[in-house]
């Protein structure tokens, strides 16, 4: 019997509305179609212990814990899911993550009071994805999308920084991919499930990498 091949790590950020949760949907829909045994994950996982306090912090603007302390929180977040995951992964399932360490490392870097290196610390150790899609708006189309929601950071300006500092790490890492994410769905949806097929079939027998900012 051949060994089982393990499945991708595959990220998709993006600012907010840009469309990750309706792609990552689709993806896992369209990868079980195909027989290829995948699952969807999602950060901040607001089911876990910390992940009911950082949905607090999300939901009210009221709340006010310190900016490091927010940013450890999301950070453990992923480090309550490691288990799983590597699991999951060494099980031959593919996982579709819609935000991962890299939204942890913008969010919280566009604060002034915290730098870029400082914020890419806790996630070290953590499983580096095999592939990383960045889906990216221009301006003028972020601003014809519907409405944001209430939730903080739901905000052109931050989301206008937000969407910078992803461009700088975009050009710091060659697992990443930007895809224009103007186009309808379905075409959207088409150059990711291409690269992504690709890509499972790349990384089947290769130990999984882990992050080292
Ligand atoms: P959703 O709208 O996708 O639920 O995200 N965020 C997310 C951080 O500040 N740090 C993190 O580590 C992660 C994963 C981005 C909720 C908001 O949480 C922000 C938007
Ligand atoms: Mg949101």
């Amino acid at each position: 019997m051949s060994p089982i091949k393990r499945g991708a790590l595959i990220v998709i950020e993006g600012v907010d509305r840009s469309g990750k949760s309706t792609q990552c949907k689709k993806l896992v829909q369209s990868l079980e179609n195909r027989k290829i045994q995948s699952k969807l994950l999602n950060f901040p996982d607001r089911m876990t212990s910390t992940g009911k306090l950082i949905n607090e912090y999300l939901k009210n603007e009221e709340c006010t814990l310190n900016d490091r302390a927010i940013h450890l929180l999301f950070s453990a977040n992923r480090w309550e899911n490691l288990e799983k995951m590597k699991t999951l992964l060494y099980d031959g399932v593919t996982l579709v993550v819609d935000r991962y360490s890299y939204s942890g490392i913008v969010f919280s870097a566009v604060k002034k009071n915290m730098n870029l290196e400082w914020c890419k610390q806790p996630e070290n150790g953590l499983p580096k994805p095999d592939l990383v899609f960045l889906l990216t708006l221009s301006q003028e189309e972020m601003q014809c999308r519907p409405g944001f929601g209430s939730e903080r950071y739901e905000n052109v300006v931050f989301q206008r920084e937000v969407a910078n500092m992803y461009d700088q790490l975009c050009d710091e890492h060659d697992n990443w991919e930007r895809v224009d994410a103007a186009g309808s769905i379905d075409d959207v949806h088409d150059k990711l499930l291409d690269k992504c097929v690709s890509k499972i079939e790349e990384v089947g027998d290769t130990p999984l990498g882990i992050l080292n900012f």
